[in-house]
């Protein structure tokens, strides 16, 4: 008829409807699932089409994206980059198509007009975090430590150790033995702890696991429990997420403390989006989100049941 024939040649309905390209890094976390579900829900919630591209942690894979993205004329993309170097030439692509990027979650070493703004947590305060809490907890004690880093390159693997190097800067008795990237998985973090309490006397020598997400504190732990050690106790277990299972595990007594990490980036980003699409007054270029350093004390299983329907 002619009205759909109007709607057809004039979008109607659709011409109020966003259209935002997700290029999200892959499922290699409980949080990064959860990152993804909250996403989605908010651009549901916003009545934004969504189209979303999970790259398995490979850059070519999200660089493939963001190209097929700005082919369909998306009005704006989300990137959660991989890792912090080679965007120039994708978002020069992005630039030129007047397609604003809006960084989640991770930051990204590029001309800050490549990109509109990143919506992340303070992730060297994350690591400060916890390396404060296991000074204070351990005190003068003598502490060997191991860590399982983050995805090599990554803006949270650099800023995380950077962190929590500074909280034990000028204290003697702690150490960084072993540090090796786990890749933010359970698995790869299980295959790292076993290889460093094989090269620790078995563990013996080892007084806390300092990983830079639950997943692989978690990996870490059950590595701790194989080599017949209690962790939680003979080795302190500390990391950074706030997922739902490290608070089981918490309960348990095989793991001390997690720092809390939104899973909701995108609420922001959209907000940011929203305003700059009305008004094209760029925004503050770093939109920060919220920690919380949680421990035992904080009621674990009530926190567990808080979190477990969120889409971890
Ligand atoms: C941090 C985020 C990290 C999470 C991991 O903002 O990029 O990536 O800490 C995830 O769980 O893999």
């Amino acid at each position: 008829s002619a009205t759909i024939l109007a709607a057809c040649m004039f979008g109607s309905a659709s011409a109020a409807e966003l259209v935002v390209g997700f290029s999200q890094i892959g499922s290699e976390s409980g949080w990064r699932a959860a990152e993804t579900t909250v996403t989605k829900e908010e651009a549901k919630k916003r009545g934004v089409d969504l189209k979303f591209a999970d790259a398995q942690q490979k850059q070519e894979n999200q660089i493939k994206a963001i190209r097929s993205f700005i082919a369909q004329g998306v009005n704006a993309i989300f990137l959660a980059p991989v890792v912090e170097t080679g965007w120039d030439a994708v978002l020069k692509e992005a630039k030129e198509s007047e397609i604003p990027v809006i960084l989640l979650d991770r930051t990204i070493k590029a001309p800050e007009d490549l990109y509109l703004t990143a919506v992340t947590s303070d992730q060297v305060h994350e690591g400060k975090v916890a390396g404060d809490w296991l000074a204070k907890t351990v005190g003068d004690k003598p502490c060997n430590i191991v860590e399982l880093q983050g995805t090599t390159g990554s803006s949270p693997a650099i800023a995380r150790k950077k962190g929590f190097e500074e909280a034990i800067a000028g204290k003697a008795n702690f150490k960084i033995v072993r540090s090796q990237t786990g890749d933010f998985t359970r698995t790869k973090g299980k295959e790292v702890m076993e290889s460093f309490l094989k090269a620790e006397n078995g563990g013996k020598d080892i007084c806390a696991l300092y990983a830079h997400n639950d997943d692989m504190a978690v990996g870490g732990i059950q590595a701790i429990k194989e080599a017949g050690l209690k962790p939680g106790k003979d080795i302190l277990v500390v990391s950074i997420d706030a997922v739902p299972d490290i608070f089981k595990a918490m309960a348990a007594g095989e793991a001390n403390a997690t720092v809390e990490l939104t899973p909701n980036m995108a609420g922001p980003a959209f907000d940011v989006l929203d305003a700059y699409l009305k008004d094209k007054k760029a925004p503050a270029k770093w939109i920060q989100t919220e920690s919380k350093l949680y421990t035992p004390s904080d009621d674990p299983m009530k926190v567990y049941e808080s979190k477990k329907n969120l889409g971890y």
